[in-house]
Formats: structure tokens, sequence, C-alpha cells
């Protein structure tokens, strides 16, 4: 509920305008305009916020402070208090993530016949992808096609994304969203049958698909069904803390931690697939996150410390609308689908200062923009920033019952804190999102460690420096089956060598030869929100 004075002098302002905005077609920014306002204000360009990589595989690259500290952070164990001679777990697949890729990928290896262990810190489905509200995208209608689908994502990403993964990402969307569909998920469709699909930002075609804005929700209880009932085993609140690699130096499993006892079990494994996800709980420059609680980039570390190639670790993506208020659902994903419906975005005086579905980049430069630069954003009662996310228009251009019936949980999400956002605007700002790089793969999803493959968000090079709204729910399913494959078929010719650690005691050497000593521990694993003043007892470190 809005109670503040200035507030609610600010709403008067944007009812006033609120027809006449919603008639409105705001103009596209030029590309000069993009990188004008790209370099000014988007936190990617903000240097300090960056550190160069000492030590491993992308050594003299930039990548956000806090993930320079985890990269290049000690190990949780010491090799040689590891006894590799017991195996626990020996499997073909070893599949480490529980979300959308990792499930998606646990399916498809089962299928082909392989022994498939999925392992996940938290429980099966506890991920990002159950956290994606507003879609994902396909090309399969009369007017679109793949071909288009790829320049929007290629221009999307700076024209910066591998352009073999880009290719194989928009050509096996249909079919994606066929498997979706005849596994049960349940797509938004018209009285005849035709799944509904909408815009979202940089798409040049309506190819949203959704499940009203519980798309992730739908998908992953589908996904997560499935592996359930195909009988794969899932090895519950243990994480992954780092790869095991044979003499030949092919990855061959991983040294696993049960987050409750603090065992460690070994999982020998003739190809791995990391499907960890992304890096939200980091809080990067201090943004909050729209993120699941594990998102802490811990595939990153774990495949760095292993050899591999990170690509684009240094951009993110920070959702142009997180919720701004009220303080209990800060940093909450508002989706982009209340934008694609009508929805403009509006300032304090109730003016719409840019088009409502630019990429995503520069929507979110533009809000901190008007906040920062031009000094028209909103206070929060809670002394935050903020502009005005124009909810009611959608009901102006959509009819009474839009939000009801299309974005029912966002309706929820603020009715419960008295916010009634078919009538009030709601107060957003951006919230940290996305990464948009980090393991670099080959089509095969196959990093330059052989037989260690990376799917989902975990993975770099799909998306280039920014990626489009619905192409992650997309990316999960088409990289993530296609690791499950891949895996499944190289599983059948590997021998799997001596487990070694000496990459472990290879990087420890390298942070000696670079000066780096303590330091902190990593894969991260979760969040720490204890107040800095309370006894922190290392949790996880052995
Ligand atoms: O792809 C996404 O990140 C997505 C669909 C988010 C949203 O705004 O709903």
């Amino acid at each position: 509920m809005y109670t503040d004075e200035t507030l609610l002098a600010s709403i008067k302002k944007v009812e006033a305008k609120r027809a006449a905005n919603a008639a409105l077609e705001p103009r596209r920014m030029t590309a000069d305009e993009k990188d004008q306002v790209l370099s000014t204000y988007h936190p990617d360009y903000i240097k300090s916020q960056f550190a160069t990589l000492r030590i491993g595989p992308n050594k003299g690259d930039k990548v956000p402070l806090e993930l320079a500290d985890l990269l290049q952070g000690r190990s949780r164990i010491n090799p040689k208090d590891v006894d590799l001679s017991h195996v626990d777990y020996d499997v073909d697949v070893l599949v480490i993530g529980g979300g959308g890729a990792g499930a998606s990928a646990a399916i498809e290896a089962h299928n082909a016949g392989a022994k498939v262990m999925v392992v996940t810190k938290l429980r099966m489905g506890d991920a990002n992808t159950m956290m994606a509200e507003g879609g994902i995208q396909a090309a399969d209608k009369p007017g679109d096609s793949p071909a288009i689908h790829f320049l929007d994502v290629y221009g999307g990403g700076h024209f910066a994304a591998k352009k073999e993964l880009v290719y194989k990402l928009v050509n096996e969307a249909p079919e994606a969203i066929q498997w979706l569909d005849s596994l049960g998920v349940e797509f938004d469709k018209d009285k005849d049958g035709v799944m509904i699909t909408t815009h979202g930002g940089g798409t040049s075609r309506k190819r949203m698909h959704a499940a009203k804005d519980y798309s992730g929700a739908e998908i992953m209880r589908t996904l997560r069904d499935e592996v359930m009932n195909l009988g794969v085993p899932v090895v519950d609140f243990t994480s992954a803390i780092e790869l095991l690699k044979d003499e030949k130096g092919d990855c061959a499993g991983a040294v696993l931690l049960n987050m409750e006892t603090k065992e460690v079990r070994i999982a020998r494994a003739k190809t791995v697939i990391i499907a960890t996800g992304g890096a939200g709980r980091l809080h990067y420059q201090g943004f909050p996150t729209s993120n699941h609680y594990g998102a802490t980039a811990d595939g990153l570390v774990l495949a760095y410390r292993a050899g591999a190639r990170l690509l684009y670790a240094d951009t993110l993506q920070y959702h142009p609308t997180g919720a701004a208020f009220p303080e209990q659902i800060f940093g909450a994903l508002v989706t982009e689908k209340v934008r694609s419906l009508g929805a403009k975005v509006v300032n304090c005086d109730g003016d719409v200062f840019v088009h409502p579905l630019e990429t995503r980049d520069v929507e979110a430069a533009a809000i901190i923009r008007e906040c920062k630069g031009e000094h028209k954003g909103i206070t929060t009662p809670t002394g935050g920033m903020g502009v005005w996310l124009d909810t009611p228009m959608i009901e102006l251009k959509n009819g009474a019952g839009t939000i009801e019936k299309r974005i029912p949980a966002m309706l929820r999400m603020f009715a419960k804190y008295g916010i009634d956002i078919r009538k009030e605007p709601i107060l957003v700002y951006p919230t940290l999102h996305y990464q948009n790089g980090g393991v670099e793969i080959d089509t095969n999803c196959e990093s330059n460690v052989r037989n260690l493959f990376v799917a989902g968000e975990a993975s770099g090079g799909i998306h280039g420096r920014n990626r489009l709204m619905g192409n992650s729910l997309l990316d999960v399913i088409v990289f993530g089956r296609d690791a499950g494959k891949v895996a499944a078929a190289r599983s059948k010719e590997v021998q799997v060598g001596k487990l070694t650690l000496c990459h472990v005691d290879a990087f420890n050497k390298e942070r000696t030869g670079a000066g780096i000593t303590g330091g902190t521990y990593s894969p991260k694993l979760l969040p720490d929100y204890r107040r800095p003043d309370m006894n922190k007892e290392a949790t996880y470190e052995l």
C-alpha cells in the first residue's frame, strides 16, 4: 500500500498521463544512443568493479571483483587428505545441478542408455529455471523463422555470441517446445489450441511461449517429474566441491560434499555435465537479485580450477524491472511480460522516457540514467530508487481481466502488500538477473577439458554480451538435452584412468606463484547473509 505523500502525488501525475502514454509509440534508440547510455550507466562499464585475473586459463581477463575472489580462491579440500581409492558412486554421466539444464541432460542421457546420476546442493528443481516467469522463445509461427530469431539473438548480444551456438539455439527451438508440450507443460493456448506468443525486449516477432507468468515453474515441475518417473538417481543436499581428472587429464568425476553431514564422497564418472546455473547470489556491485538461493557461480569455479576457459564472464544482466518496493520483495523479478502486455516505464512526472521493449541492457541502463542522471526517479519509502511501471495500462490496452489471466503471479505478489497492480503502478529498479557468460563450450557443449560438458547459465558464448528474454529457458532445454545425449554417447568410448586431483595441486602452486595467499574458500555453495558482526563459523571448508 502506498501511504507516502510524495509517492501519492507522483502517482496522480502518472494517472493523469496514463491514457496518452498508453497510446504512445515511443521511438527506439539509435545505435549511438544505445552505446552512450550503456557506457555511461550500465554496471558492466564501471571499471572499478572489475579485477584482472592473475591465474588460471583466463589470466589477464577482467571479471567482477566478487567472481575474481572465488575463481582465485582456496579449494575446500587438501588433495592429500582425499582418499581417491574409495569410490562411492561410479556412473557414466554425472550431472552437477538440479535445474532445467541438469534435468534435461539427465533425461536425455538416461534415454540414451547411460547410467546417470544427478547431484544437487539443494533439491531437484531448486534453481533459477523454477524462478523464470515470462516465457521461452521459439520461431514456430508463420512469418517467423529460425533465421529471424538468429538475427535478434546475435544483434541483441552485441554481435559477440558464437554464431554456431546461436545457430543451434534457434534451429532446435521449435522442437524444444514440442518436447516440452509432449512431456506435459501447460503452455498458454487460444481456444483453437494454438500457442499464444508475445514479444520480448529485442524480438522482431512474437515468439515468446509462456505458461502465464510462471513459465519456469511449469517447465521445471514437468522436467522434475520426468526425472523422477524415469528413476534417475538424485543425490540432493550434496555439492560438488572439486572436479576429478584421470592421469590423461580428462574429466573423470567430482569430489562431493554432503551439505548436512559434511561427509566427503567420491563420484567417478566417464563424463561430467556442469549445470550449476548463475551467480545472482554474489550480489555484484551490491545489487539485489531475482535469482534462486543457490546461484553462486559454483560451476565456473569448478571448471576454472580444472583448466576450463571462461567466455564473457565480465558481462552480467541486470533485469530492468526488479521490484523496488515494498522491501519484502526487493529485487524480485517483475517479468518483462508485464511490458510485453503493454505497461510502460515512466518517471516521477509520469513521462515515458524509454521504449518498453529495448533490449535488457539498454532498458536497465535507461532506468538507471533516469534515476541517477536525470534525477527523475522516485525515492522509495525505504530510501531506495525506482521508476514507475504503469501496470494499469495493460488493461487499458487489452481489456479488464487481462492481468488476472496472463500475469496472475504478479497480481498476487503485489496484492500481498496491498498494491493492486490493475489500478496502481509499481516501483521498479534493475536487479541482478543473469550471467551472460560462463564456461566456453563448443556445439557439443564440451569445454576445452575433455569429457567436461557444460549446459545452461554456467556456459558462455550463446548469448554474447547480452541475453534476450526467453532465450534462457530455451538454452537450458536445447543445450541441456544435447549435453545429455553427447555425454551419454561419449561415455561409451571412455575408459577412466587413475583418479587424480593434481590439477588442484597445480592451481595451488599457481596461486602461490602469483603471491595469492589465504582468500575466500570456493566454490561458495551458499550465500552468507549473516551480519558482519556475527560469529561466522567457517561453514563448509574441510
Ligand atoms: O528469460 C528471462 O530472463 C525471462 C523470461 C524473464 C522475465 O522477465 O520473465
